[in-house]
Formats: C-alpha cells, structure tokens, sequence
C-alpha cells in the first residue's frame, strides 16, 4: 500500500511539502484546488502548478481529493449537464498528469459534521467532536454560528457563500428521498464511466460522516447495505470506495473490519481514523492508536496487510497538540504520529509474516 498524507495546498496549509517529505515511508500527497467551486473545469496551468511543486520534493500526487461534486447533480435536475461535462473535462486533465483515483462524495448540502471544532480533551489536547443531541435539535444556520465562532475555520462545503442559498437548497431536497439519491449517483456515474475507463481513474466515493441522514437530508453511504447497493449500482472496477474507518465507524452498528474484507477489491483509498463513540451517540475523534477510541484501527491494517492492499492510504483528522495551529483535524504533528503508528504496526506484520 502507498502511504499519503492530505495536502491543502501553497498558502492554504499549514503544513509545508518539506514536512510532508520528512515524515517516514510517505510516498504523496492529496491535493485538489480548494479554492474552486464545485463545478468548475479545473484549469491545466493549476494542476500543472501543484505537480511541479511536488515533483520538487519527489511526491505523487496520485490521489486527489476531493473534485467536488455540483449540487444539481445530487439533485437530479436539467442544469445538472453541463456540470457532468465539466466534471468529465476535469476528469480528462487530471488523466493527463497520472492522476490515479479521484476521492469524493455525494453527501447532500453538507460535507462532514461537527458541533466543536477544537474540543478541549483531559490531556490538554483539542479534537473534532460531536455532539449528538445538538444537531438533531439545531438549526443549520445557527450550526455553522456555533462553529465557527471561536476561529477562523469552518468545515467543508459549509463556506459562507453557499450558506446564503441554504433555506432553497434544504427546501429543494424536501421532496428528493435515498432512491432518487441513489438513482442520481448511477446517472452521474454512468455519464462518466468512459472518461475514467480511458484515463485508467477510479472513482472513491467518501461515506457519508457522520453516517446517518442530519437536517432531514437523505444520506446514502451510510452502511454495508448501502455500500453493497452502491457498488451494484454500476458493477464496474472505476466505481469504488474511500473507505473512511471514522466515518462509517461513528455508527456502532458499523464493523468496519468486515466491511473492509468485504470490499476490499473495490476500495482504492484507506482514510485511517479513530473515533470514540459514547454511549448517548456522541463521539470524539483520538489519536489514531486502537485502545483510544473505538475503532479496531489494528484489525483494520491487518485486514489491508492480508490482502496485500495496492493502493492509497492515509492518516485521517488528528488531534491538535502540542499547540500546533492548524486547520481543524488537518495538523501536522498528530497525522505524523498516525503515520508512524501504522508504520509500527505494518512492519510488524511484515517480520511476522517472513517468519
Ligand atoms: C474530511 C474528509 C472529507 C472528504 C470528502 C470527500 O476531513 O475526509 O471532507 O474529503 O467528503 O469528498
């Protein structure tokens, strides 16, 4: 499996390509151009741009995450064309620089979910948490309020521009239930079957996170179930999965072991994450370290390890510690102790497995 580590990009990270470099059997970086909307053709001189940047430092840029997907596509509706053409357009440019897989989701309106974003922990520590009862009792808006209001950062996809639009945009998905959801991603992955057939580009779709339906929205990718429905839906190698741990295992009901060993042969990117699940469905996202939290991040390695996994892997949300200021779950210090713990882990799993 090839090791990676999510980059936000030049002026847009914290985090710099000669740190990524310096963190032990790290092979690339996961990119994408954040600043665009959803929709929009990339431009070739900016994938080009960030190529050269990691080529400085002898970093793949295989895995890009996310080309985001537009609304009117989740939606099903006429305007949603002209953006599956743009999608496949990007789709073509990023073929043209060896892009390998193309992370993404199809989660309505919102990204992922949180209540704080920089939760205090007992060792002084701050993590991503979430707090079930608040977002089955909040307003949207008055979600974002809540966390965005101590820092500069927000969560993905919930940027102020598109939050103006929001009461439409709830009020449209009223009458659009998890068929149609479904009925829509066959569409959009049908159309752009034969773009990544000739790029050799395997589409990962995101689960959902948390994994259950938030604000009334139909959520999807949600469950073995519905992972089982998905990959039926357009029973071809392009269309497979980022496995996320934390997203799907913020569910109890979800044994992500046995859905990575069920799966296997179609997930083309590991998110590696932990998270701990309390007893009234809250949860706090840990170290990466099995006995912090709930997830069986162990058996997960095992399970990649006994398959002989060939793809892409990374250290998922971290902590914030030792006073790093970062971009929320996207700091440099925890991710590299996430990477170094799966390095222990796999290379023990190597020597055991030579004996
Ligand atoms: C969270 C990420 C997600 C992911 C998108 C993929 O930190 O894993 O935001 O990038 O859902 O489209």
């Amino acid at each position: 499996m090839k090791m990676t580590f999510r980059w936000y990009g030049k002026g847009n990270d914290s985090v710099k390509l000669s740190y990524i470099k310096q963190i032990p059997n790290t092979e690339g970086i996961v990119w994408a151009l954040h600043d665009l909307a959803a929709g929009e053709v990339w431009p070739m001189d900016r994938i080009l741009a960030v190529k050269k940047q990691a080529d400085e430092y002898g970093l793949n840029i295989d895995v890009v995450e996310s080309v985001n997907v537009h609304e009117s596509i989740k939606m099903g509706i006429d305007e949603r064309e002209v953006y599956i053409d743009n999608y496949i357009e990007t789709i073509n440019r990023l073929g043209k620089v060896g892009v390998k897989v193309i992370c993404y989701n199809f989660m309505p309106v919102f990204d992922w979910v949180r209540t704080e974003l920089f939760h205090e922990m007992p060792d002084g520590s701050t993590a991503l948490f979430f707090d079930k009862h608040t977002v089955e009792t909040i307003k949207a808006h008055d979600l974002f309020e809540l966390v965005s209001a101590n820092s500069n950062y927000t969560m993905a996809g919930w940027e102020p521009e598109r939050l103006k639009e929001l009461d439409v945009v709830l009020a449209t998905y009223k009458d659009i239930g998890v068929d149609d959801l479904f009925a829509n991603l066959k569409y959009f992955l049908e159309r752009i079957g034969p773009a990544c057939k000739a790029n050799d580009i395997k589409m990962a779709i995101h689960p959902d996170d948390p994994p259950f339906s938030i604000f009334n929205l139909p959520r999807i990718v949600t469950s073995k179930e519905n992972l089982d429905r998905l990959l039926k839906l357009v029973d071809e190698p392009y269309n497979g999965l980022t496995l996320c741990t934390g997203s799907l295992g913020s569910s109890a009901s979800n044994d992500v072991v046995d859905i990575i060993k069920t799966y296997m042969d179609r997930i083309y990117f590991a998110h590696i994450r932990n998270v701990k699940i309390y007893e009234n469905g809250d949860f706090v996202e840990t170290s990466h370290r099995t006995a912090d939290g709930s997830i069986d991040i162990l058996g997960v390695l095992k399970a990649y390890h006994e398959a002989d996994y060939q793809y892409y892997i990374r250290p998922d949300h971290g902590r914030h510690i030792w006073d790093e200021v970062c971009r929320p779950g996207y700091g440099l210090y925890d991710r590299a102790l996430g990477i170094m713990y799966m390095n222990g882990i796999l290379d023990t799993l190597d020597s055991l497995k030579k004996k």
